[in-house]
């Protein structure tokens, strides 16, 4: 397994230059995330809570009585309290997520407001194969993707990790949180907003790296730069080098000159079809989707 100090070697020395947006998420790009979900310009956040609050009922009813749902990435535990509040005598929840500490707070908190809820944490890196607690004898396997975050995968590995679901899922189902491709201006507006919270959070890579490993660099020598490429439907963040600049980690130097940026994020869009398209071939039936009045979101409904 990679670490954040071997990555940055392999992102810094070339010739990609590419390093996984997870390094985004100490403390501190997490908390920079949070602000990013509640800009104006950045619609995914409110616009798939309005939709997960519209449908309540519908997902209730789909998850059927006695289901284990699994919630891959959990978090905060904001957007799933909108289905735990309607499900129907869940077996249990299993939410999953890298960060043990924040995980565990995250389900004290819940607990509280709902003592007969099982609540089963499981502390792993969702996208490697990780262990679940058995599955109900009755109920089925719901899985949980919000907020889309498959979008930071390129087509193949989506292909891989929604492989993954379908096989811990049988027999159950996935409900999935997809952004839509639409007019690039307002793509490119959500990834270049007015206060700059955006800039912060790409940058915070290098500061999370001069924390974390010592990274030696001026992080102010470095300009965020987001854009919508049309033909692979994605968002590319990347950190642009404002003339030479010299970092230096763990005693090794390296040198980026303007030309060389360093690539962070890739946030995929992706149509209705595109998408039911993708879960079909991972193994999946589509069965239902959601959407806003402005189709800027999507929530698919896909039977494994
Ligand atoms: C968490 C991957 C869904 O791609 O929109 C937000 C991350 N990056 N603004 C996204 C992000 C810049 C976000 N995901």
């Amino acid at each position: 397994m990679s670490s954040f100090a071997e990555d940055l070697h392999t992102a810094l020395a070339g010739p990609d230059r590419t390093i996984s947006p997870k390094y985004f998420y100490d403390a501190q790009g997490s908390a920079l995330f949070e602000q990013i979900c509640e800009l104006p310009e950045y619609y995914p956040t409110r616009t798939e809570l309005a939709l997960l609050r519209r449908h309540a009922g519908d997902f209730a009813e789909r998850m059927g009585r006695g289901a284990q749902l699994i919630e891959y990435g959990a978090g905060a535990l904001v957007k799933v309290r909108l289905l735990l509040e309607r499900a129907e005598q869940l077996h249990s929840f299993v939410p999953v997520d890298i960060s043990g500490p924040h995980l565990l707070a995250a389900c004290e908190s819940l607990q509280r407001e709902q003592p007969a809820l099982r609540i089963l944490p499981v502390v792993a890196d969702f996208t490697r194969m990780h262990v679940l607690p058995d599955p109900p004898s009755e109920g089925r396997r719901i899985g949980f993707f919000p907020g889309s975050s498959i979008g930071n995968f390129d087509p193949a590995e989506a292909l891989a990790f929604l492989r993954l679901l379908r096989e811990e899922l049988d027999g159950g189902a996935l409900l999935i949180g997809v952004d839509l491709i639409k007019d690039p201006a307002l793509l490119h507006a959500a990834y270049n907003d007015a206060q700059g919270v955006t800039a912060r959070f790409n940058l915070n890579l290098l500061r999370h790296a001069q924390r974390a490993l010592g990274l030696e660099c001026d992080p102010n020598g470095f300009d965020h730069y987001a854009f919508y490429e049309p033909r692979r439907h994605r968002i590319e963040m990347h950190l642009l080098p404002r003339g030479e600049q010299h970092l230096q980690l763990q005693g090794q130097r390296y040198t980026l000159v303007p030309g060389e940026s360093l690539h962070t994020e890739n946030s995929y869009k992706y149509s209705v079809e595109s998408f039911q398209a993708l879960a079909h071939e991972a193994g999946f039936r589509p069965s239902a989707h959601w959407t806003d009045e402005r189709r800027w979101f999507s929530l698919h409904w896909l039977e494994a």
